[in-house]
Order: C-alpha cells, then structure tokens, then sequence
C-alpha cells in the first residue's frame, strides 16, 4: 500500500517536474495551466494524506520555512567574479588584441554574447541533482545564504533532470531578476494599497531576494537566467562555454534564449547592435551584453587579473539613468485639457540622447515624489519611452524651495483649471477654447493610426491654431488654399501635397473615424471594438452605457465617456460636419447567417496573446458568430488567458468556466473555420 502510493507520489512530481521543464526552459507550456494546477492539487492532497512521504524536493515544497532571523554567510570555494567594462567599439577591439597577445598567437576567437541581466548575481549548489543551496555573491568570496528565498522562484528546479553526466557535486551561477511586466503588476499594487513602490526592477529583485520571511519572496515574480556552471569540464565532455550553456538545458536549468555564440570581435559588435534595437521588447533589464572566449582551455590559459577574468568582458549601454537638476516645474496642457507637470532640466545626456524635459506624470505623482524646482534628480529614459523622473537625490543640509502647487488657471489659456474628484489628473476647463487643447485635437485626428493626413505634423497643426486657421477638425477640410501657402515654412508643393492628403483622408475607416475623435480612454483597439459592434455612427451615437458596455473592453468608465462626448452639441456639429463633407467609410455587409459556427458563444480575453493581438482575436471570435466580452460570468463559455493573465482567471476558475490557452484558441479558430 505504501509502496504504491509512493509510486503514486514519485510519479506525480515527475510529471510535474516535466511540465516545470517545458514551460520554464523550452518555452512551450505542454499543458493548459488548470491542468497544471490540478496535478498541484492532486499532489498536495496525497501528500496532505500521507505527511510522512513528503520530500524536500516535492514541488509542493517551495515555500516551508519559518521566517529566518538573520541570513547566514555562505562563502564560495571558486570566487564569484566580476566583470571589466567596455563602452566603446574601440575598446572591445584592444580587448581582443590584449587576448591575443596574451596567448601569444594569432587565431580566431570565438565568443558567447550574452544578454548582460541587471539583476542579482546568485551561486546554486546541487548535489546529487538536489537543490542544497542558494548564494548571494556578496564581496564575490562570501555572500549570504538565501536557499529559502531561492527555493520559491518557479522556474528554478529543486531537483535537477537526470543526466548521464550529472556532476556528484555543482555549482551554477546566474543572475536573479524581475521581469519588467511582473514589476509593473507589483508597483501598480503597492500604488493601489498606497504602499512605497520599487525604483526600478533591480531594486524590486535585490529587496525580495532580502526578505527574512520567504513567504514574501514567493509573492515577487522573479525569475532567472543561468550563465556558468564552475568545474563542469572536468566531470563532463565539454569543452566550450557554449556547450556548458546548453548542459545547463539539459538539466532544467533556464538560460537566456538571446545567447548565441558569436566570430571575433566584429561578431561580438553585430550582437550589441541586435540587442540594443531589442533591447525594449525583451521582458527584462539588461545594461549591456557580456562577451566570454567560448572556449574553455582557452579562457583557462587566459586567467584572472585580481577577480575579473581576462577572457570575458562587458559591453555596457549607454546609462538610461542619470542625476540633473530640475530647474523649473512647468505644466503642459494636452488634447483633453489635461496638465502635465513637467521638469525643465539641466541638459543631459542619457539612454543615447541629450534630455532637458521630464514628465512627473500628475500632480501625485509629483508631491509622492517630492519634486521641487532646484532639486538634484534621478533622470530614466529607456528607449522610446519618454524620459521621467525617478527620484529627487536629497543631500541633507541642502535648503530645498518650496513644492510647486497646482496651477489655478490653464496656462495656456486662462480658464479654471478643475479636478474631478478620485482622478489624478488635473484639467483645464477651457475646451476647445483652449488653443493647446485645439492643437492636441487636430495633432491626434490627423495622427498615423486616426485619420491618416500624411504632412500635418505637430509645427503646422501648432501654425494652422496660431494662423486661426482652424479652430475644429472640420476647418481641416475648408483650408485656403492661398492662407496655407502664406504659412512660415509651406511651399507651393508641400500646400499641395497636404490639401491632396487631407482630401485622401475622407475615405477611412470606421473604427479610425472613432479614433481620430478623440474620445477619453478610446484608443486604437476600444475603437476597433465599437466599429465592428455598431455599424454606423448613428447606432454609436445614441447607444446608451448597457449597450456600449457589450462591446469587448468597454467598461463603465469608458461607456460613461463615450455617452458624455456624444451628448455634447458641439461634438455631434463636428461629427455630422464631417460626414457632410465627405468623410466616410465602406459599410460592413451585415451577414443574415445566425447560424455562424459560435452563435450563443461568449468568450473573455485575459493577458496577452503572442501572435495575434486581443483586438484581432476577439474580432474572429465575433466574426464566428460569438459574443467577446469583459466580464467573466457563470455564462461565459470560456476565458482565453494569455501571458500574464488578471483577475478574470481567477473568477473564471472559481466560477468553473472552462479556461483555454492561446493555441487552444487558435485550434478552436482553425477548426471552427474550417
Ligand atoms: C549577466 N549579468 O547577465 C555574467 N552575466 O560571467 C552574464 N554575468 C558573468 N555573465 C562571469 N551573462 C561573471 C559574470
């Protein structure tokens, strides 16, 4: 009896353990994630049975402990190293040469480029495939011993997979972090319960890897990357880093997917100036790439310089964080009136560029911060995202102004500026009284993804207000021709080519035509949605908030928006104007087909979907004849969860709602369209 519910229990975490494997190291789920749970379930429940047949490695068993006191040191037999910097191309190239005069030989040398994490540098002890211990680096001689904390991140395997060459003893390295969605999730909760949020992900990572009681680092979603195992060439056949990369694989170890091994120092470059263009869509912090001689003898020829080897070296961006100082607090009115407060700075150089404005987001924003006029700063700017600030950099003994308060009037045209009571955000009242708010409108409906007009950028939407030349959207299409030539910087040509692509405008979409109005919370993909349920403008415009709340992603916040905008006289004179001038769209031919494959289907999106958008998905669901709403209901026939999914998975879990992966779904759309 015992015996077969041991079996039952050994084979349970086996399962488990390779699903572990598939999701965190392979990437590719093999099974929905309620299976998954069910199994965890399954397993709790038989052990919960049989206490005593618990095992230290059962993936039931990641958070046990009692909160520790103090961490205890841990020294490392192999120091932990450190890494020497190269910021220039040049530098990487007398990298090179160093090696090789160093070797004495002329050869090509090959490297592993790896994505450089900007996490924690962590040491994990295995022995005989069991999870003993887990390190911080500390001085890179002793660090602190964290096995606790390390045994609750998910994608770290308490037991490693079997292995013809598994070492009796190993070590392996890599580095801790926070990925960047999980530290927007955590900070947005911390805001939510007024809780003081993390400065940056590293911080987030460093501050849950601390934590006395492991309880709490299992609720930060931090994960891992492994990079270096120390001594496995002498248990095993391997005899590059490369391969060492790929044995950790092998055992259940995750490594960064974006390592490739790379010819020479010019290889090394191509690789730089790949993970720089991506270095954004990556769901991690990275500060540079780390270049490492593949081979091992090679690097073992090499040696160290005091802790930094000689044959590895890092190649760091260019710093996305820097101190200035603020030199004014200004405030910015955008399209719907809102005030922006923004810090006019000291110029500096940062994430590639020279900065002298950062946005302190509104006006909480700026007194939880603390921001004044002549304050030291931190300054972030990471790729396209506009550079903000971080944090004031108080020195003590300085003598600091006073905080700037909200305006009382728009500066730009005078009115009352108001605050709508539970919002952050304060507004000017003035409309389209309000040239800033006129210039923020004409930019938006002209933009890429509204109405498309190809050679109305920001200076001629700022000229043609300044001119009063247009005061509404609808003046886009009565323009002078001869005023808009008479304008700083148009020519005969460039007049043409803009009245030619205003005229070219008319002809949209109906889903840009909602856009471009510029509706409060209605962006792209909400526009999307309301085109594809209301056939024409009149149906969207006297919808009342139920209605509007069918479409998917339409809240009550949103609906409430919607209504308030159509309600306005001022904006149905626009709307009608432009249809009366032309504007217009192809009508979607309404199929008479009830009987479409997922008639009396509902469906609920959650998370995001890898290869194809939420807006598309729910738009081929609804093309099959289903409804896609927001809510999950006990008549939800089922949730499709992406990656990070919200609260909705939950409900539906609770609620017994079947819930479907990404690639169930795109089974479900190819077989239902087939
Ligand atoms: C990081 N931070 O991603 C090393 N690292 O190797 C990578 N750090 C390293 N390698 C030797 N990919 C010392 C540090």
């Amino acid at each position: 009896m015992a015996d077969s519910v041991k079996n039952k229990l050994t084979k349970l975490r086996e399962e488990i353990r390779q699903h572990n494997y598939s999701y965190y190291v392979l990437d590719e789920p093999s099974i929905p994630d309620v299976e998954y749970d069910k199994l965890m379930r399954a397993l709790q429940k038989l052990e919960a049975a049989h206490p005593s047949l618990i095992t230290k490695d059962s993936p039931t068993q990641r958070v046990g402990a009692q909160p520790l006191d103090v961490f205890l040191s841990a020294s490392h037999q192999v120091p932990m190293l450190s890494l020497g910097n190269v910021f220039h191309e040049d530098e990487l190239e007398a990298f090179e040469i160093r090696i090789k005069d160093r070797l004495k030989r002329d050869i090509n040398i090959d490297y592993t480029a790896e994505p450089k994490l900007d996490g924690l540098a962590v040491s994990l002890i295995y022995e005989d495939g069991l999870l003993v211990r887990g390190a911080t680096r500390g001085d890179g001689m002793t660090g602190e011993d964290i096995t606790e904390n390390i045994r609750t991140i998910k994608s770290i395997p308490l037991r490693l997979r079997e292995h013809q060459d598994m070492p009796k003893k190993l070590e392996v390295r890599g580095e801790v972090f926070m990925p960047k969605k999980g530290f927007e999730k955590l900070n947005a909760q911390a805001r939510r319960a007024g809780e003081k949020t993390f400065v940056n992900p590293r911080n987030a990572a460093a501050g849950s890897l601390r934590q006395l009681d492991p309880h709490n680092t299992a609720r930060r979603p931090l994960d891992i990357y492994f990079y270096s195992a120390t001594d496995i060439d002498q248990s095993t056949p391997i005899v590059t880093q490369y391969e060492s990369l790929g044995f950790l694989r092998e055992l259940g170890l995750k490594v960064c997917p974006e390592i490739e091994l790379v010819p020479g120092f010019r290889g090394c470059l191509n690789f730089y100036r790949r993970i720089l263009d991506v270095r954004d869509s990556l769901d991690y912090e990275i500060d540079g790439v780390v270049y490492k001689v593949n081979n091992l003898a090679l690097q073992n020829e090499l040696g160290f310089i005091s802790r930094a080897p000689r044959w590895a070296v890092a190649h760091k961006f260019p710093a996305q964080e820097v101190v200035t100082k603020v030199l004014q607090i200004e405030f910015q009115v955008g399209r719907t009136g809102a005030l922006t407060p923004v810090a006019k700075l000291e110029p500096v150089f940062v994430g590639g560029v020279t900065v002298s404005n950062a946005t302190l987001h509104n006006m909480d924003e700026m007194h939880r911060k603390d921001v004044r006029e002549g304050d030291e700063v931190i300054i972030r700017r990471a790729g396209d995202v506009i550079p903000e600030v971080v944090k004031t950099v108080l020195k003590p003994g300085v003598k600091r102004n006073k905080s700037v308060q909200a305006p009382k009037k728009c500066p730009e045209c005078k009115s009352d500026v108001v605050q709508i009571e539970g919002e952050a955000v304060i507004r000017c009242s003035g409309g389209l009284y309000c040239a800033a708010q006129r210039k923020g409108a004409i930019k938006h409906f002209a933009s890429r993804a509204a109405m498309d007009i190809e050679g109305l950028g920001d200076k001629l939407a700022d000229q043609l207000v300044e001119a009063e030349l247009i005061s509404s959207v609808n003046d886009l299409y009565h323009l002078d021709k001869g005023k808009v030539l008479a304008l700083e910087r148009m020519g005969a040509k460039s007049t043409d080519n803009l009245l030619a692509a205003i005229e070219e405008s008319k002809k949209t979409t109906f889903s840009r035509f909602i856009y471009a109005l510029g509706i409060r919370e209605v962006g792209e993909a909400t526009a999307a949605s309301l085109a594809d349920y209301f056939q024409d403008q009149n149906s969207l415009m006297s919808a009342n908030t139920e209605k509007l709340m069918e479409v998917a992603d339409v809240g009550p916040v949103v609906a409430q928006n919607i209504t308030a905008f159509f309600k306005q006289a001022h904006n149905q004179e626009v709307i009608n104007g432009l249809i009366s001038i032309g504007v217009a769209w192809e009508k979607k031919v309404e199929s008479k087909n009830q009987n479409k494959p997922l008639t009396g289907h509902t469906y609920v999106l959650t998370g995001s979907l890898e290869s194809l958008n939420r807006v598309d998905a729910a738009t081929r669901l609804k093309a099959l004849g289903a409804k896609v709403t927001s809510s999950v209901s006990k008549k939800t026939t089922a949730v499709v969860a992406g990656a990070n999914p919200g609260s909705k998975l939950t409900k539906a879990d609770a609620l017994g709602v079947q819930i479907l992966t990404e690639s169930d779904l795109l089974a479900l759309l190819r077989d239902e369209l087939d």
